[in-house]
């Protein structure tokens, strides 16, 4: 099968790629120029001969840039499109509101449009987010609550899930939204939370440093595994029927229990390190966000496999790896 993923660079990308190469794909991925041609999360794949330019593609392409995409997609001509490319920081979305639609929500419009005239054979997936319910009504969200964002990115998400339904019930797309709630690995983006965690608890068990600045201490997120969500990317897409699934763990934990279970895993106690700034606080954050898993666990026998602990530990042990590689040496006399 051929393949096609935008945001091939990023975690979930990096992880999809590799789920797709082991089930046989040629793959192909869009990149963007950068000043830098470190694409370390695809580090293991660019350096196997039997692999790179040979069953993995990539091709310079911006979401602006339509014109590249669409001759991309008509030279590869992909049996699945899996669109996770976008700028993926909720906080931030709130620096750079007009980048972020531009990129989240009229990207995947733009998109839509080509495959509207490329032809409904290509199966799309859109990776949307738990932001589009922002404030809910009640907890956990399915795939019939309403969307009522609560930030930019959520509202560029709620955008792009929107144009994906209208495009499948109106357009005969192949096109399905994976609805997912944070995931994370030791790929994951340094200023997100859980890496942020991680990260400073292994350098200060190494000495590094002394403390942690952290915003909302109390907001609660359902954290899963990234390669369980990837996992559920290839099942909706396998699917002989496009919709749209909630990718979640269905239970949450606050930043305060992961602050615990990430200092705790290296023997310390994290409320002697961790510091409240108030400059980290968003102007709105979600904070009821649970996903009900049901329509996926039913219908694409789909569940995660991995437990938040299991995930946060292991993070811990892959910054305590990494900082320690770092760690200037100490000099004996
Ligand atoms: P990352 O931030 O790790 O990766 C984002 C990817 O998008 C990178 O490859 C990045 O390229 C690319 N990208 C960003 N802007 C552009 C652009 N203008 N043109 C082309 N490519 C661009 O995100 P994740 O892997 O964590 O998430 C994947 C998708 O899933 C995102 O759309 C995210 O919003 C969504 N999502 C993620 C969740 C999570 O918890 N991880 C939960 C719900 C949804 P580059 O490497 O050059 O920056
Ligand atoms: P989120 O993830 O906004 O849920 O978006 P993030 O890890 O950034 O924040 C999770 C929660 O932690 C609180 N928080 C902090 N967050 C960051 N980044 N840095 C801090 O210092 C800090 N202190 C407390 C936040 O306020 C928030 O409540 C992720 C992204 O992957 C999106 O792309 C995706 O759509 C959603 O998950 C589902």
């Amino acid at each position: 099968m051929k393949t096609l993923i935008t945001g091939i660079t990023g975690q979930d990308g990096s992880y999809l790629a590799e789920a797709l190469l082991a089930r046989g794909d040629e793959v192909h991925g869009t990149v963007r120029r950068t000043s830098s041609l470190d694409r370390s999360r695809l580090a293991p794949l660019y350096g196997d001969p039997a692999i790179y330019n040979k069953r993995l593609f990539l091709h310079y392409a911006d979401l602006e840039d339509i014109t590249t995409l669409r001759r991309i997609v008509a030279k590869v001509e992909p049996q699945e499109f899996y669109h996770l490319a976008g700028q993926s920081h909720v906080g931030l979305s709130f620096e750079i509101p007009e980048t972020t639609c531009e990129f989240t929500a009229m990207g995947t419009l733009r998109i839509l449009e080509m495959l509207r005239d490329t032809g409904p054979d290509c199966r799309f997936l859109h990776a949307s987010s738990s932001e589009i319910f922002g404030s809910p009504d009640g907890s956990p969200q399915n795939e019939t609550t309403p969307m009522r964002p609560l930030t930019p990115y959520g509202c560029a998400k709620a955008f792009a899930t929107q144009m994906v339904r209208i495009y499948r019930d109106f357009h005969g797309l192949f096109a399905s939204n994976a609805i997912a709630f944070n995931h994370e690995s030791p790929r994951r983006g340094e200023n997100f939370v859980t890496r942020k965690i991680c990260r400073a608890a292994a350098e200060i068990k190494l000495g590094l440093r002394h403390h942690l600045d952290l915003g909302n201490l109390e907001a609660r997120r359902d954290w899963s595994d990234a390669r369980d969500i990837v996992r559920g990317f290839m099942a909706i897409l396998g699917h002989p029927a496009p919709g749209d699934f909630i990718l979640a763990s269905g239970r949450t934990h606050s930043v305060r229990e992961l602050a615990e279970v990430s200092f705790a895993s290296l023997g310390l106690e994290w409320t002697d390190f961790v510091r409240c700034d108030e400059s980290l606080l968003r102007p709105a954050d979600p904070s009821h966000l649970c996903g009900d898993t049901n329509k996926a666990r039913d219908v694409l026998k789909w569940q995660p496999l991995s437990t938040f602990s299991d995930l946060i530990r292991e993070m811990t042990q892959a910054e305590l790896l990494h900082a320690t590689q770092k760690k200037p040496e100490t000099h004996h006399p």
